[in-house]
């Protein structure tokens, strides 16, 4: 069993910092203080242990003194991606079947027709509370968190991450990590994405404490890491750039303190890596997906220069292997196995199982090097990772498809200096279409970031003898 995280660290370490936003910090104690009375409140809106919830907010305090409260009431958490359109959302609520939507009043006004029951975060602090008696322990199965992550068709498939999953997933990090007395990882990642809700996992299981940013602010994170008042940061390749830059006009460098910067959520450019040394950041390159509640395999500190552009080894539960490769080098599917791998999926995917004998297929070609380092270098599939938010061609070609003067679309990624990859769209259409009404047509069905960059108008798309796309081809025409 599973000790109730929060329960258990207020009771461990009450006076230790748990959380600090700009000038205001709280302890464990008032951390499960506060979350106690968002628990005793939500019960008397009628949600009990068991009950799945959907979430949408903002990385604020108030976010996660609700996410504690729904763990302490034993509530599974939807956490939704705020940077989705509304279309989007319905459809993911549709699909979890959440009884209730707790919101943001920031984001009221993009979900007012919905079906699902939703519960502001006003109302929930105004409503009144009902006493009940919190489990002190958790089944390793019990599903802490419900994540959406892009699908190959198009639907995006909502991954279960259980109590056994982010607790092995926190302990085999600090395994390789370590941990010292003073440690605050500063969160600056988004809370509904595994690569922020996990600092929250790891700061009640190792009794560390959060810096919360709201924003991507890079002068002040890079204020912190100067000031050696944070030791750990997590961050996608596009936050690291924008780091980069604000060191290099700062002309200065990370305090001694100064632990960790882990870099992932999708490729991290080795000119990165190595611009990063002159600021001594420790930037250590890590592989983990939703699928696996974060971390599958992480650089260690010692490997860092010499393992350059490596993903590093697989934490000490997990165990990583390639598909079909003969020998250290060959290339192939990468795939992992572990107690931090998802049992399975819920809503429409739910029949799906991930494992194929035991072993979670990722989709992501990699090699292992004689010294059973694993290097990442491409994805099977055409997944386009823009920012660290994952983008299928599958979900923009429908949008676009629908346009009554869309004739034909393809999609595919374009290298792009600030988010990576970007999508950009090949269409077939009548000759009154024009790329504003397309971009248009876009943003009021998908998010912002999955709408395309460039829309290039073509006669026809390449396709093979069987009139199948070939995406591939698509990418070259892009490069163009
Ligand atoms: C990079 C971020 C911070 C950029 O956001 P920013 O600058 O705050 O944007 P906004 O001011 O909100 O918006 C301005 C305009 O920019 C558009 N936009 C925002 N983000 C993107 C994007 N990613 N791609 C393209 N456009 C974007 C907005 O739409 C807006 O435009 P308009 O005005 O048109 O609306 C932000 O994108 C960010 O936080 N990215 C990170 C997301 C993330 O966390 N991804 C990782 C997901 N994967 C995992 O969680 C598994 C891996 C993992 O766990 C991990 C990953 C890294 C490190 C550690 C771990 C770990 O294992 O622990
Ligand atoms: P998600 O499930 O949305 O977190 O996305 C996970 C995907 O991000 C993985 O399947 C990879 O395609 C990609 N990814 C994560 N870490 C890395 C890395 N270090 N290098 C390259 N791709 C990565
Ligand atoms: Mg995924
Ligand atoms: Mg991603
Ligand atoms: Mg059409």
């Amino acid at each position: 069993m599973i000790p109730n995280w929060l329960l258990q660290r207020a009771y461990l370490t009450p006076n230790r910092m748990a959380l600090s936003y700009e000038d205001k910090r709280w302890t464990f104690q008032q951390l499960l203080d506060e979350a106690s009375l968002i628990a005793r409140k939500l019960r008397w809106n009628g949600l009990n242990e068991g009950d799945r919830i959907a979430l949408l907010g903002r990385s604020t305090p108030e976010m996660v003194f609700i996410i504690h409260g729904c763990l302490l009431a034993g509530l599974e958490i939807v956490m939704l991606n705020s940077r989705l359109s509304s279309k989007e959302i319905s459809w993911q609520l549709d699909d979890c079947d959440a009884s209730t939507l707790l919101v943001d009043d920031e984001f009221v006004d993009r979900i007012d027709e919905l079906s699902t029951p939703k519960l502001t975060f006003a109302a929930i602090g105004s409503s009144g509370e009902e006493s009940f008696s919190i489990t002190k322990v958790w089944e390793p199965s019990r599903t802490i968190t419900i994540m959406y992550t892009s699908g190959t068709t198009g639907y995006p498939k909502g991954v279960r991450q259980t109590a056994g999953n982010h607790t092995s997933s926190a302990v085999s990090s600090v395994l390789n990590l370590g941990l010292a007395e003073d440690d605050r990882w500063l969160c600056t990642m988004p809370l509904f994405h595994i690569s922020g809700f996990s600092i929250l996992a790891r700061s009640v299981i190792y009794g560390m404490g959060v810096r919360l940013y709201e924003k991507f602010d890079a002068a002040s994170i890079v204020e912190e890491i100067e000031n050696g008042t944070v030791t750990r940061i997590s961050v996608v390749a596009t936050g690291l750039q924008r780091i980069l830059e604000q060191f290099e006009k700062n002309g200065s460098v990370a305090h001694p303190s100064f632990q960790t910067m882990l870099a992932g959520g999708g490729p991290v450019p080795d000119d990165y890596l190595r611009r990063a040394q002159a600021y001594r950041l420790p930037v250590l390159q890590t592989y983990g997906m939703t699928e696996t509640s974060s971390q599958t395999a992480t650089l260690s500190s010692e490997d860092a220069l010499r393992k350059s552009g490596s993903a590093g080894k697989p934490l000490f539960f997990n165990q990583i292997q390639i598909r079909d490769a003969g020998q250290p080098g060959d290339f192939g599917e990468v795939l992992v196995m572990g107690p931090h791998v998802t049992p399975g999926y819920i809503g429409h995917a739910s029949e799906r199982d991930p494992l194929e004998d035991g072993w979670l297929p990722t989709g992501d070609i990699g090699y292992i090097d004689e010294e059973g380092y694993l290097f990442i270098v491409d994805r099977r599939s055409d997944l386009i990772i823009s920012g660290g938010e994952n983008i299928y061609p599958a979900e923009i070609e429908n949008v676009l498809i629908s346009h009554p003067l869309v004739k034909e679309a393809g999609v595919c990624g374009q290298d792009h200096p600030e988010w990576g990859s970007v999508p950009v769209a090949f269409i077939v259409g009548e000759e009154k279409l024009t790329a504003p009404d397309l971009e248009l047509y876009c943003k009021q069905q998908i998010a912002s970031y999955k709408t395309p960059k460039a829309f290039y108008f073509v006669d026809e798309l390449p396709r093979n003898a069987s009139n199948k796309l070939l995406r591939r081809e698509l990418k070259e025409w892009a490069k163009k």
